[in-house]
Formats: C-alpha cells, sequence, structure tokens
C-alpha cells in the first residue's frame, strides 16, 4: 500500500489500515504475544519500548555462551536497537498506540526513512527479545509436539540440526537463523541484519542470532562451533510454547 505521508489524513488512514489487521496479528508467542482479541500488549512490545529482564544470569549459559558477551550483547546491543527505535517513533503520536508486532508486520504502510529505521532497530529489538527467551541454562526438558513435528517433518533432530547449521554457516554476514511454522509447516528460514520473520508473515519457534557480536570473544571466527553450542542452551519449553501457538493461528 503505497500512501501520501504528506497529509495527516494519510496517517490516520495508515492507523486504521493496521487496526484492521489486529485480529490476523495473532503471533502468539511469549514476546511476540499480541491477542487475537484484545488489543493488551505484551510487556516489551508496546511503546516505548524497554529492555527486557533476562530469565537467567549473564552467566547462566556458560561454558557455551560467556557472560561477558550476553551482558554486552543484552545491555550494549540491544538496548542500542531499542533507543533508536523510540527516538523514531518519537515524532510519531498518530502511531504510539502500535505494538512493536503490529509496525515491523506493516513496514510497507510507512515512508522512508522510517521504514527503514523500524525495519533496522525495531526488527533488531523485536529479534533479540525472543532470542533471549529461547535461551537457558542447559536442563532437561519433556519433548512434545514440536520434536514430534521436527521427526516427521525433517526426519531426525540430528537432521534440522544440520539444514540449521548449513543455514547459519552460510548467512553471509550479519543476521539470523530459524525455524518457523509457515502455512502449518516447520521450515529453517535465515534472515538479513535485523529482517524480522514476522515481516514474511511466518512464526518464530527457534531462533539463533549470528552476528559476530553474538559470538566473537569466544569463538572467534569460529560461527559453525557456536552454532553447535546453542543446542546445548536451547529453551526446548519455549519453543514448544512457540510451536504450539504458532500452529494454532
Ligand atoms: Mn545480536
Amino acid at each position: 500500500m503505497q500512501l501520501n505521508h504528506a497529509s495527516g489524513y494519510s496517517r490516520r488512514l495508515v492507523i486504521k489500515s493496521l487496526g484492521v489487521g489486529v485480529a490476523a496479528l495473532a503471533l502468539g508467542l511469549p514476546i511476540f504475544a499480541q491477542s487475537a482479541t484484545s488489543l493488551t500488549l505484551a510487556a516489551g512490545t508496546a511503546q516505548p519500548f524497554v529492555l527486557p529482564k533476562l530469565a537467567y544470569a549473564y552467566d547462566a549459559l556458560e561454558p557455551h555462551i560467556d557472560a561477558r558477551t550476553m551482558e554486552i550483547h543484552h545491555t550494549k546491543h540491544h538496548q542500542a536497537y531499542i533507543n533508536a527505535a523510540n527516538k523514531a517513533l518519537e515524532a510519531r503520536p498518530d502511531l504510539r498506540e502500535l505494538s512493536g508486532e503490529q509496525l515491523i508486520s506493516r513496514l510497507d504502510a510507512f515512508e522512508e526513512p522510517l521504514r527503514t529505521t523500524l525495519r533496522n532497530q525495531l526488527g533488531g529489538h523485536l529479534n533479540h527479545s525472543f532470542f533471549w527467551k529461547i535461551l537457558a541454562p542447559a536442563a532437561d526438558y519433556k519433548p512434545g509436539a514440536l520434536r514430534v513435528a521436527i521427526d516427521k517433518e525433517f526426519g531426525s533432530l540430528t537432521a534440522l540440526q544440520k539444514e540449521f547449521g548449513q543455514a547459519a554457516t552460510t548467512r553471509f554476514g550479519s543476521g539470523w537463523v530459524w525455524l518457523v511454522v509457515q502455512d502449518g509447516q516447520l521450515k529453517v528460514i535465515s534472515t538479513a541484519n535485523q529482517d524480522s520473520p514476522l515481516m514474511l508473515g511466518v512464526q518464530p519457534v527457534i531462533a539463533l542470532d549470528v552476528w559476530e557480536h553474538a559470538y566473537y570473544l569466544t569463538y572467534q571466527n569460529r560461527r559453525a562451533d557456536y552454532v553447535k553450542a546453542f543446542w546445548a542452551v536451547l529453551n526446548w519449553d519455549v519453543a514448544e510454547a512457540a510451536y504450539e501457538n504458532a500452529s494454532s493461528l
């Protein structure tokens, strides 16, 4: 949809068009949560955006992801995305009631440079918010419907890990690798920079940040080793919940 962004009237149109899409935006994840029937926003996705607290200590993922990396990644990198997204939206009180998920899912409705700023900075905020939740100290999990679906659709967890690792190591430069649900099917995709799977209309189940800042202190250039280590700190309970929500849409 191309809108004339110079007039206040068109800005009201943007809100109206976004509002109509609310029911379709049932992004039922803990972080991407947006009730299909309510405008109540999940913590952290309402404006102004705030840095979510982690459910574990910075050193809780060692030796797989070191404490210093976690602290810098969370307090510096993620905070910077939040600050930039909030700054860009300061001048747009007409968009204040929209959640991060609503904004990122409708980027085409916005003019430049706002569109690119939201893509990069709000994308960074939402991606990292999901990433912190999908991580956890090593623990025993009870395999659920997601693990059954992985076996069915990929053949085995090992086969998924191989495909995921392939996507992670071949993503040139900075980006993310995702296990998503698309049309009811599990699929491995990667996105460049801070592009969100919500921009593609697909729901994330598992996410891995493959920017160098996510692993460089411990792994330097060894991205493949970081990707392997990731599976030891994956929170399968959250992944199962994300899968269940994505599958119910
Ligand atoms: Mn990052």
